[in-house]
């Protein structure tokens, strides 16, 4: 009996096992090569800002330092904070965090990196619409992640002049570089 239940066993098929090597190899290396060029553009970071925003995440809400402005803004989880940001002007985020990893995202950016302690990650947009736009924390960071959300909102630059004015007025003076809004603010 020489007959068995089984295909003909082929093999060293050269013409097919270059097709099989090499389509992969271009597909593989196309999209190397798309999502490097756009990542070495999207996260360029070139320091000619015209505002530093220090965006600490920590367990469970975000405080938002303005460097050159020598004031702050805190969140609680009770309390959502509001970012404010200049329409049309460069913003360089520092994102810093005292406890956990989280993640920083605004969704009409179509940008999100992680916060992560011990380190400062940075990245620079140029909101260019104002309006009001949400954010939240994309890294499930612990019990009240979920409440770690904050409102955008892009205005003129005499709004926003007006706005920091008002925080300073508060006594909201210096940075707050933990997630305590009861830290005495490091003042300049
Ligand atoms: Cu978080």
């Amino acid at each position: 009996m020489d007959q068995f239940l089984a295909p003909d066993q082929v093999r060293y098929n050269l013409p097919m096992e270059i097709m099989y090597t090499v389509i992969p190899l271009i597909m593989i290396g196309g999209m190397f090569y798309f999502t490097a060029r756009d990542q070495i553009e999207l996260t360029k970071v070139e320091n000619n800002q015209d505002l530093t925003v220090n965006a600490v995440g920590f367990r469970w809400s975000w405080n938002f330092n303005y460097v050159e402005e020598n004031t702050y803004d805190i969140g609680t989880p009770e309390e959502d904070p509001t970012l404010w940001l200049p329409v049309d002007q460069k913003v360089k985020f520092e994102l810093t965090s005292p406890d956990v990893i989280h993640s920083f995202w605004v969704p009409t950016f179509l940008f999100k990196m992680d916060v992560v302690p011990g380190r400062t990650n940075e990245f620079e947009v140029t909101p260019n619409k104002e309006g009001t736009f949400l954010g939240k924390c994309a890294e499930l960071c612990g019990v009240d992640h979920a409440r770690m959300l904050f409102t955008v909102k892009v205005v003129s630059q005499e709004e926003f002049d007006a706005h920091m004015e008002e925080l300073r007025a508060k006594g909201q003076f210096g940075q707050l570089t933990s997630g305590r809004s009861t830290e005495a603010a490091q003042g300049v």
